[in-house]
């Protein structure tokens, strides 16, 4: 009999989270960025192999104190989507210094009765100052890895000690699909990847991605059609930058990279607007 079963992932910003969705799964589904709250979606990855399957859910890095619609949303989904779930995840990051943010995080977890799995990330990096204080935690937890999820280090070993806690059951999805990601939206995050990449500070915050339009035309190009929104007039010349020196840049990066997941030729028709609301639309 086959195992499936969802697990989700969960820990505080910037841990890696998206990261190692990417290196189980095999294939860049979730974006990644040096900065926090880069992820506002769950999104999920699976993977299949003989033992059955594992339905990953990556959520929003849990931030402490932030009370504005989108943050708050973000902690419920957080919450929701460890209701039904198999295994728990917890994502560490033993370079950095233990916060409000983690604590947060860790009073979460205390209340799960399902199997929890540390997972202690970035183990590639040297200096891990915090690392003696996650291995004493490691007691409360059913399992504890170590991984680098940037190398994919110990990644194969994670996924066997999830089969071993996984239930009996059929798969969810067809063994060939990798995410339950649809394409527009993985296409507006990856543009929205370029925008945190490149912009400073607050700015990116204040974008959303909507994708119009796309489609292959007949000479195997693939037309794309978004727009970026943004909350202020101000913002909106950040973007467009100099001359529109910076979203030229970020369009072809955008270009650059879906040119290579896709294999084709890309046109790229990316707008920035002004629409001071667009957060309402998470509430
Ligand atoms: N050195 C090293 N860096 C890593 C590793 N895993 C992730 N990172 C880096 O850490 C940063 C944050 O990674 P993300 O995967 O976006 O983090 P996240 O937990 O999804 O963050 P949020 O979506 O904001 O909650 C990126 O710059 C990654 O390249 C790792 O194993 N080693
Ligand atoms: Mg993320």
């Amino acid at each position: 009999m086959p195992k499936s079963g969802f697990v989700v992932m969960i820990g505080r910003s910037n841990v890696g989270k998206s990261t190692l969705l990417n290196a189980l799964v095999g294939s860049k589904i979730a974006i990644t960025t040096p900065k926090p709250q880069t992820t506002r979606l769950p999104i999920q990855g699976i993977v299949t192999r003989d033992d059955g399957q594992i339905v990953f859910i990556d959520t929003p890095g849990v931030l402490k104190g932030a009370h504005d619609a989108l943050s708050k949303k973000l902690g419920q989904m957080v919450r929701a989507s460890l209701e039904h779930v198999d295994v728990v995840a917890y994502i560490v990051d033993p370079t950095r210094e233990i916060g409000d943010e983690e604590r947060e995080v860790m009073r979460l977890l205390e209340s799960i009765d399902q199997p929890k799995i540390l997972v202690i990330n970035k183990m590639d990096i040297d200096r891990k100052p915090f690392l003696d204080f996650y291995k004493d935690l490691s007691a409360n937890f059913t399992r504890a890895v170590e991984v680098s999820a940037l190398r994919g280090t110990h990644v194969g070993s994670l996924i066997q000690t999830i089969f071993e806690l996984l239930p009996e059951g059929e798969p969810y999805y067809p063994d060939n699909q990798l995410t339950n990601v649809p394409n527009a939206f993985w296409l507006s995050e990856i543009i929205r990847e370029k925008l945190f990449l490149r912009l400073r500070q607050e700015v990116p915050y204040t974008t959303h991605v909507e994708v119009q339009e796309v489609e292959e035309r007949e000479n195997g190009m693939i037309y794309i059609a978004a727009t970026i929104f943004t909350t202020e007039e101000r913002y909106k010349r950040m973007i467009i930058g100099a001359k529109g020196v910076g979203i030229k840049e970020i369009g072809q990066s955008v270009r650059h990279e879906l040119e290579l997941a896709m294999d084709a030729k890309v046109f790229l028709d990316l707008t920035v607007d002004v629409d001071p609301h667009w957060m309402q639309r998470f509430e």
